[in-house]
């Protein structure tokens, strides 16, 4: 359950972040009066940034009542810090000024809510590494040519990465199984070693916007599937720039004889809402990536219930927060949650049964 303790907190982390940011940062410069010296007026303001960073997640992580958000954002940040030059000591000593600062300045009651979250995230800490392996692995299936596929594009060969998976999929590899084990795994070793500072943004933005033409040269294949009659909208949240996971989603349904109306990344909820109504979905698919935007999915969620008109519509959601919390997607107030594309199908169509069973 969420408290509305956690909520409030959540929210006044939020109103205060910016000036509980620069006292984290001006109380670490005073401790460390070498860190002006080694970094100068530009190290400043990426400690300011970072401290920013570590409280828009602790907000979301307490007001969703959940530790193994925060706690997945620490192993994240330790990570992408340690590739930067920044210690796992400097993190560690940040987050105890942070619980300090928030001590001192939030209501006692919320000042130890927020504090047993950045002791937890702090425990951890030790134990969590500053390098990742791989995350291909060799025996995942199809994963040979997920490498060759991944290796090419970092190469900037995008017409060899199109001819690959085209021959791949005329000498028989089922559309699904490119989306699920050569697409999916790239992206995301594509973010590890973005994670990593081994590649470049513009190479992650390369990457990614070559995936996307590459799928959009198998829709010839997805698009020929008999009609079921059931309806589902797919979008990703306000302001979420994330579009792949819920576009290869969208195309599951899509194969799967449903009649899907994809919107793609960043989607405004009125639009969402006249979608839903124009459209007579039955399901809306909603996917967030960053932690940060999990309070807009409840906004929306709570939109849809208020609606007279979208009384029936079904709520299925997922993406990276929901993987990391399985209850996050109770939280939000969605029917239903798929850690990836190739259960949610199936959810939603046990969503419909379930619905067509009540009536
Ligand atoms: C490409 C990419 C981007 C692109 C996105 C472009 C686009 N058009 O989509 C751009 C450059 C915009 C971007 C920006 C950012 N990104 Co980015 N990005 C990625 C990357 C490399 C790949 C995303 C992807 O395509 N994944 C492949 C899909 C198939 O996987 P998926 O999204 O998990 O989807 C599956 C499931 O989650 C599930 N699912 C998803 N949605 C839904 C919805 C429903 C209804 C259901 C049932 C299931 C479901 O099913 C999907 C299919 O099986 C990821 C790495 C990663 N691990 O995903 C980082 C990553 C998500 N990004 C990250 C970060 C930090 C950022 C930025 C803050 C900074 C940056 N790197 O530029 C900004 C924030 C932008 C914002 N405000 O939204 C981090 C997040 C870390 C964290 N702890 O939160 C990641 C994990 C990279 C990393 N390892 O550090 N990014």
């Amino acid at each position: 359950m969420v408290s509305k303790l956690n909520e409030a907190i959540g929210r006044i982390l939020d109103s205060e972040r910016a000036l509980l940011a620069e006292a984290v940062t001006s109380r670490q410069y005073e401790a460390q009066p070498e860190l002006a010296a080694k970094y100068g007026e530009a190290g400043r303001v990426k400690c300011l940034q970072d401290a920013n960073y570590h409280l828009s997640y602790l907000a979301d992580a307490v007001a969703a009542s959940s530790h193994a958000l925060f706690s997945d954002y620490i192993a994240w940040a330790k990570v992408m810090l340690d590739a930067r030059g920044v210690s796992a000591a400097d993190l560690s000593r940040n987050l105890k000024i942070m619980s300090e600062v928030v001590g001192e300045r939030l209501p006692p009651e919320m000042g130890r809510v927020v504090q047993e979250y950045i002791e937890a995230g702090l425990n951890r800490l030790p134990a969590l590494p500053s390098d990742l392996p791989p995350l291909f692995e060799d025996a995942a299936p199809h994963g040979d040519l997920a490498k060759k596929f991944l290796r090419l594009l970092l190469n900037g060969e995008r017409h060899l990465a199109s001819r690959l998976i085209l021959d791949a999929v005329d000498s028989g590899v089922e559309v699904k199984d490119i989306y699920l084990h050569v697409f999916q795994p790239s992206q995301r070793e594509i973010g590890q070693l973005w994670q990593l500072n081994r590649v470049s943004v513009a190479q992650e933005h390369f990457c990614t916007a070559a995936t996307q033409l590459i799928m959009a040269q198998l829709y010839p294949r997805i698009f020929r599937t008999e009609k079921n009659g059931r309806r589902i909208v797919a979008t990703s949240i306000g302001g979420e720039l994330h579009e792949i996971g819920v576009r290869i989603i969208t195309d599951f349904f899509e194969m799967e004889g449903w009649d899907t109306y994809y919107l793609g990344a960043n989607s405004p909820t009125n639009a969402i809402l006249q979608a839903l109504s124009d459209r007579r979905a039955d399901v809306l698919a909603v996917s967030a990536t960053m932690t940060f935007h999990i309070r807009a999915v409840e906004n929306l969620i709570a939109a849809v219930r208020a609606s007279e008109d979208l009384k029936a519509v079904r709520i299925l959601v997922g993406g990276y927060p929901f993987n990391v919390e399985p209850e996050l997607w109770k939280r939000v107030g969605a029917d239903a949650y798929a850690a990836d594309a190739s259960d949610a199908v199936a959810m939603a169509s046990s969503l419909m049964n379930l619905r067509a069973g009540a009536q």
